[in-house]
């Protein structure tokens, strides 16, 4: 099996229902991936040593996701020069904007990219970690484009759903 282009690593094994969207997208890429869980707090050594390593074992790409005070994907910038991914998730009784704020609120100088909270932000996690990676290989930028006509299809078709019901 190929070595893994992107990780994917959340903060606990419950963060695992969101993250499984961003999986889904590498598979219907064809994207090896890896996916592993690590906390920025309970399990900090752990995650200094995977974002030091990450590159060297190949990975290109780094998409994390975590809950509440959200500091996951912040740290693993701190220590890297890859890539990073986020995704905050609604864990707590504050319904993932407190996951959003930690994470997209970056001093400068260490980027994360921030998407939405929840599964639709991991599925864009995905959909990023792609281009990033097609941005250097034609035939993923080549699928990319396919799945792009496909959406814009996908509307065309609602649209003429809406137009022949109102004709009833
Ligand atoms: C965060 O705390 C995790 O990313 C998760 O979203 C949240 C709750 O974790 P558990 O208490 O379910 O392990 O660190």
């Amino acid at each position: 099996m190929s070595h893994p282009l992107v990780s994917i690593v959340m903060g606990s094994d419950s963060d695992l229902e969101v993250m499984n969207e961003a999986a889904k997208v590498l598979d219907q890429f064809d994207v090896a991936y890896e996916i592993d869980i690590s906390s920025a707090h309970r399990s900090p050594a752990r995650t200094s040593e995977f974002s030091r390593k990450a590159a060297t074992r190949g990975v290109k790409v780094i998409i994390a996701g975590a809950g509440g005070a959200a500091h996951l994907a912040g740290v693993i910038a701190a220590e890297t020069t890859l890539p990073v991914i986020a995704v905050p998730i609604a864990s707590t009784p504050l319904g993932g904007l407190d996951s959003l704020l930690a994470m997209v609120q970056m001093p400068a100088g260490i980027p994360v990219a921030t998407v939405a909270i929840g599964k639709p932000g991991a599925t864009n996690a995905g959909i990023l970690a792609v281009q990033i990676l097609g941005t250097g290989d034609a035939e993923l930028a080549k699928k990319l484009a396919a799945y792009k006509e496909k959406l814009a299809h996908g509307v065309v078709e609602k649209s003429k759903k809406l137009q022949e019901s109102r004709k009833k």
